[in-house]
């Protein structure tokens, strides 16, 4: 069942499902950007145009086309300092986006992806209310995970060569598994994280961490674990973006029975104040989660 089927068999809202299946067709193209940067020359890319960093030219192509197609009211992206309102559009909803997540990766041919978020309106909105989100993950094979509402589950594509989406998994859930991914400097680390991480090491989690969120969280979704970006010693608050790439993976991953975490509360519960906002992250299975804010409460 392609991507198209899959929306009407569920039901999804008319406006929604032309969003998504917008989104999905820009995957083949982004994919195609990896193969002509191979060719760059200086920089100059093949047309003999001016060469653009690749994360950046993902980001036009998106906002080009959300802009043509007035399927959104309000763009945010990672690239962008402000929120992009669209003339006249069609649809109220509100889109985030981390254009090409993991993109210090690209040279050396690790997968990376495309993080989206849509909300009914405005993007500064608690991540609970978001009424989907999905990731496009680059690597031998193009994939595109979803999730649709509440409580409709996590849905796995797989991109053929024609550039269509196709149903492989049907509502994927976290499983039990032991893998961890830290990131940030171990030197750096907070105390509660320091007991978090060695609790982990102790019963036998497995590290692997590759520098991509989006591949990483790919991962532990579908091997079960945690993946965790903390806060650290000079920069309490981290560094992964709430609105851009915590909130749409937190959204999937609890859509599929895990869990996202400041360390302290549900992620998905908070307000954002301002579209670059920083925030610690854990994200996983619920027991991960659990037993962090449990060492963050023991710290009060
Ligand atoms: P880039 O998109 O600049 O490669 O950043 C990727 C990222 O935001 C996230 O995908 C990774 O989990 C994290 O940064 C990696 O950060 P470290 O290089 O500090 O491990």
């Amino acid at each position: 069942m392609n991507i198209e089927e899959f929306l009407l068999r569920n039901n999804t809202d008319e406006k929604l499902s032309e969003l998504i299946l917008f989104l999905s067709k820009q995957g083949k193209t982004i994919k195609s950007g990896f193969l002509n940067s191979q060719n760059k020359t200086e920089t100059k890319n093949v047309y003999g145009e001016e060469q653009m960093e690749l994360d950046k030219w993902a980001d036009e192509i998106l906002i080009n086309g959300l802009k043509s197609t007035r399927l959104v009211r309000y763009i945010a992206t990672e690239e962008q300092s402000d929120i992009i309102e669209i003339d006249n559009p069609k649809n109220q909803f509100g889109i985030v986006i981390d254009p090409l997540d993991g993109s210090s990766l690209i040279d050396v041919n690790l997968a990376v992806g495309t993080i989206i978020g849509i909300y009914p309106g405005h993007v500064l909105d608690r991540g609970e209310n978001m009424i989907a989100a999905m990731y496009i993950l680059y690597g031998p094979l193009t994939t595109l995970t979803l999730t649709i509402g509440k409580g409709n589950g996590v849905h796995d594509f797989v991109m053929n060569d024609d550039g269509e989406f196709f149903l492989t998994k049907e509502n994927v859930e976290i499983p039990d598994g032991k893998i961890y991914a830290p990131g940030a400097l171990k030197k750096d680390y907070l105390s509660e994280h320091v007991k978090f991480i060695d609790n982990l090491e102790r019963e036998g989690y497995k590290l692997r961490y590759s520098g991509s969120f989006v591949a990483d969280v790919h991962q532990i979704l579908h091997k079960g674990g945690v993946f965790t970006y903390p806060g650290f010693v000079k920069k309490e608050n981290g560094k992964l973006r709430m609105l851009f790439e915590a909130n749409p993976m937190g959204k999937i991953m609890t859509e599929a029975g895990g869990a996202i975490s400041n360390g302290w509360i549900d992620m998905l519960s908070i307000r954002p104040h301002a579209i670059d906002e920083i925030t610690p992250v854990y994200i996983g299975g619920k027991k991960e989660i659990n037993l962090i804010q449990m060492y963050m409460r023991e710290s009060q």
